[in-house]
């Protein structure tokens, strides 16, 4: 199976070409083979692309423990470099098929070098049924109690197509992130389990996160997750709705415009290198 290694701000996926593909077999199987860091090429995901009959062209994105996610911010930046590259899709402005429904990237171009992409990442979800966040009635859910592992801890709860913990801290070097990060994921409270956001804010327009991710555990970076952040923070009072992300992968700049009421990530995508994978 030939692959691509790519990044987006550290948050590493393995990416395949299944149009070209023919044998990949069970795709859980193979995300947690591929993901291994090491049995495997090691990636936080493992990515295909696949034919679309709604959009140009279709993303399934698997977590490094074969769950699948409904979508994947950093990802979404290096499929769209990654099926540009290849001549996929020629076109600086595709249309994906995700699980989150169709989401939009566009190539950021300085001459012939790709400098970034920005992508249309949709609405937030704040309804907490389609979240989903059970035990709060009324949207949003913005700053309620959850009782953690004998604590009372204040989160809000978004959704970017995947679903989302927001937990604003004054120290993040304080937090007990490898404790609670884990038993917030899986917190009875997010009947699909939830990605988790400890954040920081540093003034109005930038904020300090550190992210356990679903189905993966700490990254560097969370695309959806620095979404989720500046929707939290902005439906809060914390932030603006223009709000730099820094994560410890680097930095992703989210704009979540009042006129569309969409969310617009901008960040780097990265190829490494390529090679084949013994199946
Ligand atoms: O929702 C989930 O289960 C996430 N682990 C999916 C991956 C999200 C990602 N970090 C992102 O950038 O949005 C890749």
């Amino acid at each position: 199976m030939k692959f691509s290694k790519m990044h987006g701000l550290g948050n590493d996926f393995v990416i395949v070409n299944a149009l070209a593909e023919k044998k990949l077999g069970n795709l859980e199987e193979l995300a947690k083979r591929v993901c291994h860091r090491n049995f495997g090429i090691g990636a936080d995901g493992l990515i295909l692309v696949l034919p679309s009959e709604e959009a140009d062209i279709r993303m399934r994105i698997f977590n490094s423990d074969g769950s699948e996610p409904e979508m994947c911010g950093n990802g979404i930046r290096c499929f769209a470099r990654y099926i540009y590259q290849e001549s996929i899709v020629p076109k600086e402005v595709i249309r994906v098929e995700t699980l989150a429904g169709i989401i939009v990237p566009r190539l950021i171009t300085e001459g012939s070098l790709i400098s970034g992409i920005q992508v249309d990442m949709g609405p937030p979800v704040l309804d907490p049924d389609q979240i989903p966040v059970r035990g709060y009635a009324s949207a949003p859910v913005v700053d309620v109690p959850l009782e953690v592992d004998g604590q009372t801890l204040s989160i809000t709860a978004v959704s970017m197509g995947n679903p989302h913990c927001v937990v604003f801290v004054p120290d993040l070097d304080a937090v007990f992130f490898d404790t609670l990060g884990p038993k917030l994921e899986t917190h009875p409270a997010f009947p699909r389990k939830t990605n988790v956001e400890f954040v920081q804010v540093i003034n109005n327009e930038k904020v300090k996160v550190r992210v356990w991710e679903r189905g993966a555990g700490p990254t560097l970076a969370c695309g959806t997750g620095a979404c989720a952040v500046a929707v939290a923070g902005s439906l809060s009072g914390r932030t603006s709705r223009k709000v730099t992300v820094c994560l410890p992968g680097g930095d992703l700049d989210i704009l979540w415009d009042q006129h569309d009421n969409r969310v617009y990530m901008t960040g780097p995508a990265v190829e490494v290198f390529r090679g084949e994978f013994f199946i």
